[in-house]
């Protein structure tokens, strides 16, 4: 009725309305369009993806997760600074991930089976490698058969944060808890093709224990991010003072021997990752991945830490020359690493605080070496000729045990340290 009568008026009226109207539309239009191009040129850098994971779960469990870049400056350690962090840094690019909401733990044993689960939700594709993935899209093998598609850029299994556990079961119990780890410590997702190839490298000497419970909290986090991965403990041998630095080197290089990695995640063995978010690929910039621990009341000691857990790409590492050798004890390689890493017109990025946490298992304290403050300063007129340039060591022992490569190490201190 409404409608009839609004039409018989209409014969007169409405075409003159329906100009207006038609231009209102257009403005509101373009401006929509507009206001679209402006948030999307500000946000593109900080908000790459919106999805959904695991839609498997109850509706009321579902969590949002939102990418974004960050990095460039120091986390500040709070639970709440994810926002901030994703404002502040916007310039900056690694990637970094948000949950809406705090997930429910699960233990490490019960994830293994989840990493299995299914595949695409969103397959934007962010910082992917560019030699791991040959991105034909009709995803055909030489041979002619079907290659499984690109993993998504954002894992879609991961849970967020988890429970760590400090109590491992015996090495066989855990060999066969793994079954998806391949020997030597290697894992790779079946259901898509994972966009890096990623080597650990974890400096050893004395820390069994340790190394048990770092690999039964590691192996599950890392299959669930579909990373093809493989784990190498560089062990130091003999009794004297330890150099971590020169371990890592030796990982960078006999792992490349193996195959060519993207990216080198360097970390210690007593830090558990508390979050399956804080992701293990590889950093546009030098990431330093243990930015809140346990120890350290989840605080960030000073912006430009890098020790702990960090990751590099293989380029970068090369391009500053591997780690320093000089340095026999406790302490400082790593902040000469910072140093080599900002000398090289690159920086240190990090995830967001709450995402990445470890807790850290209890040893007595090394010796620190009393030379690091002078080594450190003088570290500079160093970094092409130190480094990965004069690496020398030999190989005692190479065994591949179900869940790690190993190598037994004999270093050779650089001829002139000075
Ligand atoms: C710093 C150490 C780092 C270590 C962090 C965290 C030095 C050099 C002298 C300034 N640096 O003090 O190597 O990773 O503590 O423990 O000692």
């Amino acid at each position: 009725m409404t409608v009839a009568a609004s039409s018989a008026v209409a014969g007169v009226v409405v075409p003159w309305h329906r100009a207006h109207i038609y231009k209102v539309l257009v403005c509101i239009v373009l401006a929509l369009i507009a206001l679209q191009y402006l948030s999307g040129a500000i946000d593109r850098r900080s908000i790459e993806t919106i999805f959904t994971i695991n839609t498997s779960r109850p509706p009321h469990q579902h969590r949002t997760l939102v990418i974004y870049g960050t990095g460039g400056s120091a986390a500040s350690g709070s639970e709440d600074d994810m926002q901030d962090e994703s404002a502040s840094n916007a310039s900056s690019s690694s990637i970094g991930i948000r949950a809406s909401e705090a997930s429910g733990a699960k233990n490490a044993s019960s994830i293994e089976s989840s990493a299995a689960g299914p595949t695409s939700k969103s397959s934007s594709d962010v910082n992917a490698s560019n030699n791991n993935n040959n991105n034909n899209n009709n995803n055909n093998s030489d041979d002619g058969s079907r290659e499984p598609p690109l993993c998504p850029a954002v894992p879609p299994n991961l849970v967020g944060p988890i429970a760590v556990s400090k109590s491992p079961p015996d090495l066989s119990a855990m060999e066969r808890a793994f079954a998806r780890v391949k020997q030597g410590g290697r894992g790779a997702p079946v259901e898509c093709r994972a966009r890096y190839r990623v080597a650990i490298v974890v400096p050893f000497r004395d820390r069994f224990p340790h190394l048990m419970t770092l690999l039964y909290n590691l192996h599950p986090l890392l299959l669930r991010q579909q990373l093809d991965y493989q784990i190498f403990v560089v062990e130091q041998e003999g009794t004297g003072q330890f150099n971590r630095a020169m371990l890592m080197n030796v990982g960078y290089v006999e792992a490349l021997k193996e195959r060519p990695f993207d990216c080198f995640v360097f970390h210690d063995v007593d830090l558990l990752p508390e979050d399956d978010r804080n992701i293990y690929n590889c950093p546009e910039q030098p990431r330093h991945m243990s930015v809140a621990i346990d120890k350290f009341l989840y605080r960030l000691p000073y912006s430009d830490l890098f020790g702990g857990v960090s990751a590099m790409t293989t380029n970068h590492f090369r391009m500053v020359n591997g780690f320093s050798n000089v340095f026999w004890g406790w302490g400082g390689e790593d902040d000469d690493m910072a140093n080599r890493i900002k000398s090289r017109g690159l920086h240190i990025s990090r995830y967001p605080a709450n995402i990445a946490r470890y807790k850290m298992l209890t040893h007595k304290k090394e010796k620190a070496n009393p030379k690091r403050y002078e080594f450190l300063k003088s570290g500079k007129k160093r970094f092409l000729t130190d480094g990965l340039a004069n690496l020398q060591y030999e190989i005692m022992v190479k065994k591949r045990p179900k869940l790690y490569t190993w190598f037994l190490v004999r270093l050779t201190p650089p001829a002139q340290p000075s």
